[in-house]
C-alpha cells in the first residue's frame, strides 16, 4: 500500500472536481502543495524542457524517475507521473511502473501514441498506436506495480490526432477494459465542446481525467457538473518561471544593477523556510558534538 496511491484513488473518485498542478522540480513540488492544490502533475513537457530537450521522448527513463524522485520527497501530495508514450513497448512501460511504483509515485499516465511521441501542440507527425498493442502495455503495466493503489491513467489522443470522437470513445473503452483506473481526453481545441462531448457519452465508466490548455477559458464549475474528476493545469508552473526568468535576466543585463529587479525576487530568507533551514540548525545542535552520543568520548 501507498498512501499517495490511496489519496489519488479517492480523490479521483470522489464526484467534487479535483486539480492537480503541473511541477518539474522538488521546490515547484513543494510551492504546488504550499498553494492547496490536490496533486502534482509531473509534466513531462516541463521536466523535458527544464533539461534544454524536446517534448519528443528525448530525456531518458532514469532522468524522468530522478526527477520524480525529488518532487515525490520533498512533497506529501500525490505524484502523477506522465511518462509520454512509455519509453517504448509494454516491457518497457513496465520496468517504468514497477520504478515509479517502488519511488512512490501516486500514479503514471500514458498516451497511445507511438515512440518517440511528440507534444500534442507541436507541429510535427502525430500519430497513434494500434489499439491492442496499447491495451497489452496497459496489462504489463498493471501487472508489474509494486502496489495495488497505483494509478494507471491511459491517455488517449484520439482527439488530437484527428480521428473523431468515435474513436476516441472506443479507444477510452479498450483502454478501461484492458484494466486503466481513468482516462485522460485530450483535446487541442480552443473551447471546451469535444471534452464535455466525450464526457456526456462517456457517462461516468471510470473517472476522467482533463488538461485545458488551449481551452483555459471555461469555467471550472462547468468541468465539475459535467463529471470530470481531475482537471490538470499541465505547464503554468515553468512557464510562468520561464517568464520570470526571462524578465529578471534581461533586466540585469541591460541596467547592469540588481535595481531594477529587487521587488521581483524572493528573498534568501522565503526560500530558507520553505527549506525549514530553522529546524536543520535546531538539529545540527542536537545532533553534533554532544559528548553524551559518544561512548569512546564519555569512556
Ligand atoms: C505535459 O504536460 O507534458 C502533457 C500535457 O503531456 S500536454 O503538453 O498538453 O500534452
Ligand atoms: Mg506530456
Amino acid at each position: 500500500m501507498n498512501s499517495h496511491s490511496v489519496r489519488l484513488r479517492e480523490l479521483i473518485a470522489e464526484p467534487k472536481l479535483a486539480f492537480a498542478m503541473e511541477a518539474h522540480s522538488a521546490i515547484a513540488a513543494k510551492i504546488v502543495e504550499m498553494s492547496g492544490f490536490d496533486a502534482i502533475w509531473a509534466s513531462g513537457f516541463s521536466i523535458s524542457s527544464a533539461f534544454g530537450l524536446h517534448d519528443r521522448s528525448e530525456i531518458s527513463f532514469t532522468q524522468l524517475t530522478d526527477i520524480i524522485e525529488t518532487m515525490v520527497e520533498a512533497s506529501s501530495l500525490p505524484v502523477l507521473a506522465d511518462v509520454d508514450s512509455g519509453f517504448g513497448d509494454f516491457n518497457n512501460l513496465r520496468l517504468l511502473a514497477k520504478r515509479l511504483s517502488r519511488i512512490g509515485a501516486a500514479g503514471a499516465c500514458v498516451e497511445d501514441k507511438p515512440f518517440p511521441k511528440l507534444n500534442s501542440f507541436a507541429d510535427g507527425r502525430q500519430a497513434l498506436s494500434p489499439v491492442a498493442d496499447f491495451c497489452g502495455k496497459i496489462a504489463a503495466a498493471k501487472d508489474a506495480l509494486l502496489n495495488d493503489d497505483f494509478v494507471l491513467v491511459a491517455r488517449t489522443e484520439a482527439l488530437i490526432v484527428g480521428a473523431g470522437m468515435r474513436e476516441a470513445l472506443r479507444r477510452a473503452e479498450s483502454y478501461r477494459l484492458a484494466g486503466a483506473d481513468a482516462i485522460l481526453i485530450h483535446s487541442k481545441r480552443s473551447t471546451a465542446s469535444e471534452v464535455l462531448a466525450f464526457s456526456r457519452e462517456w457517462a461516468g465508466r471510470c473517472p476522467l481525467v482533463i488538461v485545458p490548455t488551449t481551452y483555459a477559458k471555461t469555467p471550472t464549475s462547468l468541468f465539475e457538473s459535467t463529471g470530470i474528476s481531475l482537471l490538470i493545469w499541465a505547464n503554468q508552473m515553468f512557464r510562468a518561471s520561464v517568464h520570470a526568468m526571462l524578465a529578471v535576466c534581461r533586466d540585469v543585463a541591460r541596467n547592469r544593477s540588481l535595481k531594477g529587479v529587487s521587488h521581483q525576487l524572493v528573498s534568501m530568507d522565503e526560500i530558507f523556510d520553505m527549506l525549514d533551514y530553522a529546524s536543520l540548525a535546531s538539529d545540527e545542535k542536537a545532533y553534533s558534538g554532544d559528548p553524551a552520543l559518544s561512548v569512546l568520548e564519555s569512556g
